[in-house]
Formats: structure tokens, C-alpha cells, sequence
């Protein structure tokens, strides 16, 4: 879509939506990967976020929104129970002028519309250990209080979205069909998850045997998908919950490790920075099981190295996987971007199989 296009399309979609007052702007806002994220101001000086849902990815937006009106609804008992503050501890949605919670235009573009969450910040880094914790006893709690959400009212709006032997299976047909012609100039990298097929499929035979429970997770839990407060610093709203689905509290805490707890960001070009920080490592450790409140089991606790290396060997996976057929699932805002991640995600896993030892220290300091 032509930038003019879109910001007609943006217009019209806003136009849609019951909000109080007039939008008076709309930028495109935030570091998502996979919706168009826009941050709209009315006459009056309030802040809403507009997103086209990415109908590539979510191929069944109507479940997704239904999910997320569900799953909205319930954090909101939860958060009235307690004396919390609704309007800042989950996402609104801000229904259409018609009662929906989402508008589809004529072009048939997915839109909706959220409450912009005041007085906090997405941070794409931490800025202090104290970020990280933060981040971590609030995605924590946000799993307690998943815990009991009847998980048989969710859709699975993507369908194996962490099955990693899946995501191997689906690497290795991308490598065979080889689209754009790319493998060539990427074999380090193929021989690299080839060689670590065994690690990817570890946590799933776990959880066949029924050694890890299946729960409700977030299973998106990147530092920018947790609003923190400007005053206290806490955890004050987990975000982006497309993806709430029935998984594995240890790819919860990995993905966060793997996104969090790198020294460098998830596309650095200098492979000499990326590196894990034990010490973030264990300030997670110490958060997340203090937000998951006594919920996760031995084994659970004992295998959270294990999920931080396998959802980093799955997100590096995806990364080339998404190179190789030609940078479609993934925003990228430079040639070779995916491949920038892959290789960030490469030196990651490297890093911590040196520090295998440490981790594994840490986790047992918690059992
Ligand atoms: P994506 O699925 O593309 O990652 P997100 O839902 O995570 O999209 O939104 C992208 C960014 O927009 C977030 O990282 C955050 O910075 C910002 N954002 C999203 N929802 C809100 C909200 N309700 N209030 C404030 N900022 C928000
Ligand atoms: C995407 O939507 P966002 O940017 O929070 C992706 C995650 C990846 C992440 C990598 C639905 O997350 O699975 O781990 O990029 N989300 C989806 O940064 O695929
Ligand atoms: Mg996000």
C-alpha cells in the first residue's frame, strides 16, 4: 500500500471507531515486527493506538479479537478484585461506532483501537537491572492470573507457533526450496540449526512425556510488550496479547531472556557485543518466579535454561527461515535485516552454551 493510500485508509478506519473527539494526527509509533502501529491524538489531547492487524500472520483476525476481548475481559475481573486500576493494568479496546471490537475496510484491512496506556514506557533495552526484574515479575503474574482461564475458549491464532521440531521442519523445506536463491551465501548459518536439531527438540519431548504442564502463556514476552510505569518503575501492563495462547511457561521466560538479557539489540551488526548477561539472567530468574508466585514446578524451574536457548535457536531459526523465502513474515527496514537477526541470535546461543555451567547454577539456586 502507497503511503498516500495508507493514511487515507488510516483516516477512514479512525473515522470508524467511537472515540471522544476528533483524531487530530496518526504516526506510525512503536517497534513491532508484525502490526502497522499508530499512535492518534483527538482535539482533546487523548492518546489512542490504531493497529492494522497483520492478516498475513493472524489468518483468522475475527478468533484473535474474540481471544482478545476474552482474555481482556477476565484481566479486568481480576484486576477490579484486587482494587487495581483497569484502565492502565490491561488493554481497552475501543469499540467502533456499531459496538464491534474491530473494523474491517473496504480493501479488507483488519483494524482496531486500544486506550494508550499513560505515564509508561515499551523499552527496547533495559536501562537498568531494575527494568528487567520489573518486566519479569509482571510477566510472571501475568501467567498466575492466567491460570485459571478456561483455556479451551482460546483460539490458537497462529497454530504451532512454538512447536519448534515444527519450525525445523518448516527451516529445512525453505533451505530445499531455496526461493530467492540465498542459501548459498548462508550455509554457516543452515549448518548451525542443523547441528542443533536435538536442542530445538529437547523441551517438546518434555512436554509429550507430560514432564512440563501446558499453560496459558503470552508466548510474545519481549521487553517492548510490557508497559512499565514512569513513577514506580513496576510492571504495570502486559501488551500485544495476540499470541496468548496454551504453551510453555519456560519459552514465556526464554523468549524474554533472549530478547532482554543480550547485551546487544536483536539486529546488532557488531557480533562482538552480543553477548548473555548472567547477571540479567538472574535478576529474571529472581522476577519471574517471584511473579509466577510459587506456580511453576521443579522441573519447570530446573529446564528455564533450556527454554531461554530454545526460544533463541527458534527466533535466530525463523529469522532465516523468513531471509530464505524472501523477508515476508517479519517487518525488516534494511537488506539483510533477518539476517542481521539470525546472526545476533547465532552468537547468542553460542554465548550461553559457554556459560551453560552459570545458568544452570543459577536456576538450581532457586529449586
Ligand atoms: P506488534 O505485534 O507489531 O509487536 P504491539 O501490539 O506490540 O505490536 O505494539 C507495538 C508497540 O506499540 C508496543 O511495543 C508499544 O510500544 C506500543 N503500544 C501498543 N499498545 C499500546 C498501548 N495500549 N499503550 C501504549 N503503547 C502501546
Ligand atoms: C515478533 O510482534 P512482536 O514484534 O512483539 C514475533 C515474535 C518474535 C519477535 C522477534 C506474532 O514479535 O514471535 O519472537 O517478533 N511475533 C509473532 O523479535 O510472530
Ligand atoms: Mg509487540
Amino acid at each position: 500500500m502507497s503511503h498516500e493510500d495508507c493514511c487515507t485508509k488510516r483516516r477512514e478506519a479512525l473515522n470508524e471507531f467511537a472515540l471522544p473527539g476528533k483524531a487530530i494526527s496518526c504516526e506510525r509509533y512503536g517497534n513491532g515486527h508484525i502490526n502497522d502501529t499508530f499512535l492518534t491524538i483527538t482535539d482533546e489531547g487523548k492518546r489512542f493506538i490504531l493497529q492494522r492487524m497483520n492478516t498475513d500472520v493472524f489468518k483468522d483476525p475475527v478468533s484473535l479479537m474474540n481471544n482478545i476481548v476474552l482474555v481482556t475481559e477476565f484481566l479486568k475481573k481480576k484486576i477490579e478484585q484486587r482494587g487495581g486500576d483497569t484502565e492502565r493494568e490491561t488493554l481497552n479496546i475501543v469499540g467502533t461506532k456499531d459496538g464491534g471490537a474491530y473494523h474491517v475496510d473496504s480493501t479488507g484491512n483488519y483494524w482496531r483501537v486500544y486506550r494508550y496506556i499513560e505515564d509508561a514506557v515499551t523499552l527496547d533495552k533495559v536501562r537498568t537491572p531494575d527494568d528487567f526484574y520489573a518486566s519479569a515479575v509482571a510477566f510472571g503474574r501475568f501467567s498466575g492470573q492466567m491460570a485459571d482461564f478456561d483455556a479451551s475458549k482460546l483460539t490458537e491464532t497462529i497454530p504451532d507457533f512454538h512447536n519448534t521440531p515444527k519450525r525445523f521442519e518448516t527451516f529445512m523445506r525453505a533451505v530445499k526450496d531455496d526461493v530467492c536463491k540465498r542459501a548459498e551465501g548462508v550455509q554457516a548459518e543452515i549448518e548451525f540449526y542443523k547441528a542443533h536439531e536435538a536442542d530445538m527438540n529437547y523441551c517438546a519431548e518434555r512436554l509429550k512425556e507430560g514432564k512440563l504442564p501446558l499453560r496459558v502463556t503470552h508466548n510474545d514476552t519481549k521487553l517492548n510488550n510490557i508497559m512499565l510505569d514512569n513513577k514506580t518503575g513496576k510492571g504495570i501492563c502486559v501488551i500485544d496479547l495476540d499470541t496468548v495462547m496454551p504453551g510453555l511457561s519456560i519459552y514465556d521466560f526464554g523468549d524474554s531472556i533472549r530478547f532482554g538479557a543480550n547485551t546487544a539489540a536483536e539486529d546488532e551488526i557488531d557480533l562482538s557485543k552480543v553477548s548473555l548477561s548472567t547477571d540479567l539472567f538472574d535478576t529474571y530468574v529472581k522476577g519471574y518466579l517471584e511473579g509466577c508466585d510459587g506456580a511453576l514446578t521443579k522441573e519447570e524451574i530446573k529446564l528455564l535454561p533450556m527454554g531461554a536457548k530454545t526460544m533463541t535457536l527458534e527466533c535466530g531459526m525463523r529469522f532465516l527461515t523468513d531471509y530464505l523465502q524472501g523477508d515476508t513474515y517479519f517487518m525488516i527496514h534494511r537488506e539483510g535485516h533477518n539476517l542481521d537477526r539470525t546472526r545476533t541470535q547465532i552468537e547468542l546461543v553460542k554465548d550461553m552454551e559457554r556459560k551453560w555451567n552459570d545458568m544452570e547454577a543459577i536456576v538450581n539456586e532457586y529449586i
